[in-house]
């Protein structure tokens, strides 16, 4: 490709990716950070080449239908394209990338830290000390929940399932899992993991849930209310995925009646909008969606986005392609 190709990025980036970005593309920046109406969305892919959108924007038919004729490739700051209608993407002959590998650690790192949060009880100790009412020790009081020696059920064993397995099994979880499929023989070996094949039976029977899958049609409420009412009443639900996974109205429900013992939540189903009924739980440990919110992890997301376009731009395909079959 002898011009630089037109790349619209829709918010703030880390200076450093912006900076790499201007000097290989003929890059338009959102340096407001302010998120784009689906209008301006419009107006920008009238004239894109390449459209590097993040989890805060919606990429559907509607906007697919009116992009210019130019619009060749979507290379996402981000590994979920669940923001992104990949089958309408594809079909119309647009490539969509996305940023897998990059925060695998860091997200099974902040699964890690809900799982101690809702168990010990931190933000509610936190809340405590900082509001000026901590009076002193007592034998009884603000206990929470031993992890070690608790069953936890991965709910999608991909990478960041098993990096979250990798650190609860050094906590002495034992490590269940539900997938599509089991994982090699190797992996299970590895990481002392029992597979379920069935969900309903592994969710009656763990102390702690992590959600760990990504968002598609097949995984949509996939914890339903039904499906939450097998858990145990001790039992914790993380979820560092997608809010949508999990029927947010029916958790909050069974966290208020005592049937499920706590949740920690970095990913709600209308983000940036919380159930108002979770937020007076104080059994609900709650995160403004900071899975891979570190320094480093933004920077190597940029320069996957980077790489991916650069592939694209040199007649390669790009390393990170997302096709609908693997959805
Ligand atoms: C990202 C995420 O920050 O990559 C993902 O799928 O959920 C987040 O950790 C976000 O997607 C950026 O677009």
């Amino acid at each position: 490709m002898a011009q630089k190709p037109k790349v619209v990025v829709t918010r703030k980036l880390p200076d450093p990716v912006e900076t790499r970005m201007c000097e290989l593309f003929d890059t338009q920046l959102n340096l407001s950070d302010r998120p784009m109406t689906p209008d301006e969305l419009v107006e920008a892919l009238a004239t894109a080449e390449v459209l590097v959108p993040t989890v805060t924007d919606r990429i559907d038919s509607r906007i697919l239908s009116r992009a210019g004729p130019n619009l060749r490739l979507i290379a996402n700051f981000g590994a979920g394209v669940d923001n992104i209608d990949v089958a309408t993407a594809n079909a119309r002959g647009i490539t969509v990338t996305n940023t897998p590998g990059v925060l695998t650690e860091d997200t099974a790192d902040m699964t890690m830290a809900l799982i101690l949060a809702a168990a010990r009880r931190l933000v509610e100790g936190a809340n405590v000390v900082q509001s000026g009412g901590f009076s002193g020790w007592s034998p009884t009081w603000m206990l929470g929940r031993r992890i070690a020696g608790k069953r936890l059920g991965i709910v999608g064993m991909g990478r960041i399932g098993q990096a979250v397995a990798r650190r609860a099994k050094s906590f002495g979880l034992s490590i269940h899992y539900h997938n599509r499929k089991p994982v090699s023989p190797r992996i299970a070996e590895d990481l002392e993991a029992t597979y379920w094949e069935s969900l309903d039976q592994m969710l009656a029977r763990m102390d702690i849930i992590s959600v760990n899958c990504p968002h598609t049609p097949a995984t949509y409420h996939l914890l339903s209310g039904r499906r939450l009412k097998l858990l145990q009443p001790h039992a914790i639900l993380v979820n560092t995925a997608r809010g949508e996974i999990i029927d947010e109205s029916a958790l909050a429900e069974g966290l208020a009646k005592g049937e499920i013992g706590g949740a920690g939540l970095d990913v709600f189903e209308f983000e940036p909008a919380i159930n108002p009924k979770l937020l007076k739980l104080p059994n609900a440990v709650l995160l403004p969606h900071l899975g891979s919110a570190t320094v480093e992890g933004r920077i190597d997301m940029g320069e996957k986005v980077i790489i991916n376009i650069k592939t694209w731009m040199d007649g390669h395909r790009p390393p990170d392609r997302v096709l609908t079959a693997m959805l």
